[in-house]
């Protein structure tokens, strides 16, 4: 072959290859094509995102003011605070204002803080958490400080953290379904080893005086101690029976978000908390988010009580956990898709 053809062949075949590159794609036949059924199904909302550093600066916060004891300086800076957070993120804020008695005989000058997104929306769910701490540690192993405040980071502070985060989550990023936020204050003041009843004193009252007359909601989900280094979240048994289905399902949904490690399937006895009086005495059905560690004398985080509940305690990956599964329980129950 001579040089000429050999160059001629070779103009050929780039041509060719040029061709190839800037041809059609090939035909889809009819028989090929996936058949499409319309779909009139609401669209998936978009989960936002929770940011595990804002809940753990909004704990940081809480914990800085100092244990906040009903009827200390404390308790009503820290109550400022949430209520012009809460305003910051566009929620309708009611300050609830109550007297409460303790078992001491205390007369607690309280607030429940209510934070509303979509006021008018008749399909709504309610989050929870209490944001008083508690005014003994007396579970503390050293007895000369067991009549002292503790700083109440996780017992207190996580949930409250977790649900501020989640109002500003709300604030920017429209949900169509209404949402309420109780801060229960009151929680924590209660007789260890004596009446139930001394506990939650806000639970309760909200309990007999909802913010709205004949409030109803989808269901509630309280936060407790929900920030510790692996955190367990057990399936608790009062939760279990009158929610099984919400706890069912928002534990598998936690367990594909990667969440699995911090949100078990075991099943733990029904406990003394804010859902407890709810599901009493409202007809809210509430479930427990709540830390139950596997092998400690209270069943309760080693810290609990003590002045060991502090911010070493705390932990972004545990805040961010919850918070997560949370808002993916919202935003898919607005869509119908939880
Ligand atoms: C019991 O003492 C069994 N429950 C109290 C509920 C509680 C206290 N949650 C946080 N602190
Ligand atoms: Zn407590």
């Amino acid at each position: 072959m001579n040089k000429h053809i050999l160059k001629a062949l070779g103009c050929i075949l780039v041509i060719l290859l040029l061709g190839a590159c800037k041809s059609d794609p090939p035909v889809v036949k009819d028989d090929d094509k996936k058949v499409v059924t319309p779909t009139k199904k609401k669209p998936h909302a978009k989960v936002p995102r929770f940011n595990r550093d804002s809940a753990y600066a909004y704990v940081e916060k809480q914990v800085a003011f100092g244990p906040r004891v009903p009827n200390t300086a404390a308790h009503t800076a820290c109550k400022n605070w949430l209520v012009s957070k809460f305003n910051s993120f566009g929620a309708e804020v009611i300050e609830d204002d109550f007297d409460a008695k303790g078992y001491t005989g205390t007369i607690y000058k309280a607030t429940n803080i209510i934070a509303q997104y979509n006021p008018g929306h008749a399909k709504r769910i309610l989050l929870a958490a209490h944001w008083d701490t508690r005014f003994i540690g007396d579970y503390d192993k050293d007895t000369a400080k067991q009549k002292d405040p503790i700083p109440g980071a996780d017992d207190g502070g996580s949930g409250v953290g977790v649900l501020l985060e989640i109002a500003r989550v709300l604030g920017e990023n429209n949900i169509d379904m209404g949402v309420d936020i109780i801060l229960f204050d009151v929680e924590d003041q209660g007789e260890g080893k004596g009446a139930e009843a001394s506990w939650c004193l806000g639970a309760q009252h909200w309990s007999k005086n909802p913010h709205v007359p004949g409030y109803r909601n989808e269901f509630g989900i309280l936060l407790d101690m929900v920030g510790s280094k692996g955190a367990r979240f057990t399936r608790e048994g009062g939760s279990m029976a009158v929610a099984p289905q919400v706890v069912n399902k928002m534990w598998k949904l936690a367990k594909n978000m990667g969440y699995g490690n911090y949100f078990v399937m075991d099943q733990t006895r029904e406990i003394i908390d804010d859902h407890y009086f709810v599901n009493r005495m409202s007809n809210t059905k509430m479930i427990d988010i709540i830390n139950r560690p596997a092998n400690t004398q209270t069943g309760f985080g080693h810290y609990w009580h003590t002045h060991d509940d502090d911010m070493d305690v705390i932990n972004k990956t545990t805040l961010r956990a919850v918070g997560q599964t949370v808002l993916a329980v919202l935003y898919r129950s607005s869509d119908g898709s939880f």
